[in-house]
């Protein structure tokens, strides 16, 4: 459809200071992420400016220095660590002769190459459509009639025109797919919750140790990895051994700092399970140093999807690469709220089924008021 430089796997990372105080953790993330998405790094171009450029986002000079590092290494593929426009996208792959990728599109390459499932294939295909159609419509119509030429100049525009309608046509298609799974997973709630079931959600940062703890917990064999975005797919399973309570748990997607708004709308469906959990369990790596802003961005994405007022247990993991002990630290109400343990040898993962089972025998006493 498009006439863009081809891809390939090694890139040249481009990250500009624009005063951002996570300037050096988003710029490390960047390389896990390109790293998660199979290409090889071959250079980074750093600079500092006050406000993007409206038409190469960086300036000319910097411009001029992205072009040479990926002459001088090889590389075939420019990634900004920033939100693109579409023309700045495409002033910039005219400039570099290379294709420029921004950090959206990086993701969503990584979860099409990851969704497992039929949802989450769908959604990822949604999503990636949503990017391209506002490429479609405001980046590339120029480009399309220039290239046109002599007697093509209309051709050129049909083109479009039919380009974008098969777009918005598929778009409709997988929307009404998505809906019908999950009307599916909505009945399933219902009788979930028809049947008293207590329901357990992981969440939190991508990498954080979810899926580690999930098998852990029902020693299922879901995929970890130290990769971004390694689970795609929600999987849900029955949780043993709590006494008094049937309990069942789901993992599901990790959440990064500046998740693209398209993949957070076609990702809700998976989500919506977060969103009708009983109790949340927030993972966090107590060992890294961005502990903070990843606790604070999964925090506001959890609001964005409205499962802010779900119950938490902060769940610090991986304590076995810090100094820090297996406890749990209640709040005022006398809940478990924090808990502290290692997915990986299993220290302190009795203390949290454990603390499942009080919060799980706790929205089951009587005179409790129901959950929706
Ligand atoms: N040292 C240590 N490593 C851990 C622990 N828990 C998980 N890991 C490692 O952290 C990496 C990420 O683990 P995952 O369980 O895949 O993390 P996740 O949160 O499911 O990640 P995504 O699915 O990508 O969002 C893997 O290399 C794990 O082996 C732990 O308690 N200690
Ligand atoms: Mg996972």
């Amino acid at each position: 459809m498009f006439d863009r430089p081809g891809s390939g796997t090694s890139a040249v990372l481009v990250a500009l200071d624009l005063g951002d105080p996570d300037y050096a953790e988003s710029l490390e993330e960047l390389q896990l992420l390109a790293r998660s998405a199979g290409v090889a790094v071959v250079a980074v171009v750093r600079g500092r400016r006050d406000r993007p450029d409206p038409a190469l986002y960086a300036g000319k000079g910097k411009v001029e220095e992205i072009a040479n590092t990926a002459r001088e290494n090889g590389a075939s593929v420019v990634i900004f660590n920033h939100a693109l426009s579409p023309i700045q996208e495409r002033n910039l792959e005219r400039k570099l002769s290379c294709r420029v990728i921004d950090r959206t599109s990086l993701i969503l390459d990584i979860f099409a190459q990851r969704a497992r499932s039929h949802e989450g294939k769908l959604q990822v295909e949604l999503a990636q459509l949503e990017h391209l159609a506002t490429r479609l419509v405001r980046g590339w119509s120029h480009l399309e009639r220039q290239r046109g030429g002599i007697g093509m100049r209309g051709p050129g525009e049909t083109q479009l025109e039919t380009d974008r309608r098969l777009l918005g046509k598929r778009v409709k298609v997988l929307k009404e797919k998505l809906a019908r799974v999950r009307a599916q997973h909505a009945t399933q709630r219902r009788s979930r919750s028809r049947a008293h079931v207590f329901s357990v959600s992981l969440v939190g940062y991508t990498n954080a140790g979810k899926s580690t703890l999930f098998n852990r917990l029902t020693r299922a064999d879901a995929y970890a990895a130290d990769q971004l975005f390694a689970t795609l797919d929600t999987t849900t399973r029955r949780l043993g051994g709590i006494e008094g309570a049937s309990v069942v748990i789901s993992d599901t997607v990790g959440f990064i700092r500046h998740l693209p708004h398209t993949l957070v709308d076609a990702f809700r469906a998976t989500l919506e399970e977060t969103v009708h959990a009983d109790l949340l369990l927030h993972v966090v790596d107590a060992g890294s140093p961005d502990r903070d802003a990843q606790i604070a961005a999964v925090n506001t994405v959890l609001s964005e999807i409205g499962a802010d007022q779900v119950p938490q247990i902060m769940v610090f993991n991986k304590i076995d690469r810090t100094a820090l002990e297996p406890r749990v630290e209640r709040d005022e109400y006398a809940r478990i709220s924090r808990l502290w343990l290692s997915a990986l040898t299993g220290d302190g993962v009795d203390l949290l089924r454990a603390a499942i089972g009080e919060h799980a025998l706790d929205a089951a006493r009587p005179g409790q008021p129901e959950a929706a």
